[in-house]
């Protein structure tokens, strides 16, 4: 299929979707829908060029892990090994739940044969058998789209047995998750897939090695899926043409807090932060002082032009001293309590912490919280913000997972840029700037 215009800039006029190109579209979740627009296409082309070269295409294509840590898709693929005559699985982490991201949600209720193609992909090249998509549990009508696609997609003969007379056989399974954050941590989520708590496991061993029922498996985010159903029917040299020299491909950009155009962006990686706040999200409706980049884990950065001028993409936003991680971008406004808009996030993560390790569960979900609620009650001492400090030492790069270093994110970060604001709570009990009303307050 000859490709849309590769896109090079967020302001060039010849913006053409693709991940994205269906949402919206009306009855976009059907298949008949999706077949019109081409879908399925880029499946039989996978039969047709066998599993290595699927493979070999994913890694030319520079695809990186969309989920938010941007690792090598083709090459995590290409752990999974070859003839040990094990059963293979794959799983889609659609537990999207990180605060400021939410461009799963659409990809999931606005166009399920996207994703359903790019996991049959996936699994052949994997050799897999079967395919778990673990989603969200307040994502109530996305799961019953991807059901109901799932239906029409066995009927249709695009899952199955000897799919459309490939030999290949592969089925999918929808799993519900019941609201817990860290089952979005691929270990975890193999352990809820298993019925047990969702406890992190020890990595390694890698999924790859030993993942769910101890079989070979390979988790990737919805994103990722879908990009990879892209690139089969554009082909790797259109998705590597896109984006910066280490990170290729579009990105779904999430924007949210006061623009006058929130919402989902698909955009080539490396687009600034300015075009998208500016040019696509319509602009700040107050005045700004921090954004966070990519999630809310990822640290925040001031909102001046040298954030702006920064490129979206894992390596500048890295050096800028954060993470892409989601590209959920949020705005915090200048005129909003910062000390209240991260307890509002540390307590997010207290809430969600999975009580299995020390630094967590008495770091995090006790001491830190209540370090803030003493904070933002007026309550705070000289000395507290030393303290928070100190126990943000003692908790970073010693939990098990990275939750307890997810909330470090904004903690560490929003002390750094705004210590003043910390320092005249502590001292003098009164904010320099009145909270915002949060949804957890009410
Ligand atoms: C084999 C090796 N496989 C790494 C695999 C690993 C995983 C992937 C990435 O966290 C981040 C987190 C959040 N052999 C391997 C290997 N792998 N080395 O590669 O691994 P890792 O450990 O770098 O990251 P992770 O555990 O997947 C994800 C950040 O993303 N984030 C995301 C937030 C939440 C959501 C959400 O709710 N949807 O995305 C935002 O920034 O903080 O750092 O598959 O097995 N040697």
């Amino acid at each position: 299929i000859a490709p849309p215009r590769p896109i090079t800039s967020a302001k060039d006029p010849r913006f053409a979707p693709t991940l994205y190109a269906n949402v919206g579209r009306p009855e976009s979740w059907q298949l008949s829908t999706y077949l019109l627009a081409g879908g399925y296409q880029a499946m039989q082309r996978a039969f047709d060029i066998g599993n290595d070269a699927v493979i070999d295409e994913v890694k030319k294509s520079g695809l990186r892990g969309r989920g938010g840590a941007g690792f090598a898709t083709g090459l995590k693929w290409s752990f999974m090994p070859l003839n040990d005559g094990k059963p293979h699985i794959i799983i889609c982490n659609a537990d999207e739940s990180e605060p400021g991201s939410f461009k799963d949600r659409y990809l999931l209720s606005e166009d399920p044969h996207q994703l359903i193609e790019g996991m049959v992909i996936a699994g052949f090249a994997m050799r897999a058998s079967v395919g778990y998509i673990y989603i969200r549990g307040e994502y109530v009508k996305a799961a019953e789209r991807v059901w109901a696609a799932i239906h029409e997609a066995r009927e249709a003969g695009f899952l199955g047995k000897n799919i459309l007379g490939s030999g290949f056989d592969f089925d999918l399974q929808v799993h519900r998750g019941a609201g817990a954050y860290i089952c979005g941590e691929e270990t975890a989520l193999m352990n809820s897939l298993e019925g047990l708590r969702a406890n992190p496991r020890l990595k390694p061993p890698f999924p790859a090695a030993a993942g769910l029922y101890g079989l070979p498996t390979t988790i990737n985010n919805v994103e990722t899926f879908c990009a990879a159903t892209q690139i089969l029917k554009y082909g790797w040299e259109w998705h590597a043409s896109m984006g910066t020299e280490k990170s290729k491909g579009m990105k779904l950009f999430q924007i949210s807090g006061p623009v006058a155009r929130p919402g989902v962006y698909e955009l080539p990686l490396g687009t600034t932060f300015r075009e998208l706040i500016y040019d696509w999200a319509g602009g700040p409706l107050e005045d700004i002082k921090a954004v966070i980049p990519g999630g809310s884990s990822c640290p925040m950065l001031p909102f001046d032009d040298k954030t702006l001028d920064t490129p979206m993409d894992y390596e500048s936003v890295a050096a800028a001293g954060s993470m892409l991680g989601t590209g959920g971008v949020t705005l915090i406004p200048k005129a909003d309590c910062i000390v209240n808009a991260t307890w509002n996030l540390v307590r997010f993560y207290g809430h969600e912490s999975c009580g299995k390790c020390t630094p967590c569960r008495e770091g995090i979900s006790s001491w830190m919280t209540r370090m803030y609620e003493k904070l933002v009650r007026g309550q705070g001492q000289p000395g507290d913000v030393q303290l928070i400090l100190d126990m943000s030492d003692n908790i970073g790069g010693r939990s098990f997972c990275a939750l307890a270093d997810a909330c470090l994110g904004p903690v560490l970060s929003s002390i750094k840029l705004f210590r003043e604001e910390y320092d005249a709570l502590a001292n003098t009990g009164t904010p320099l700037y009145p909270a915002r009303k949060r949804w957890r307050d009410e």
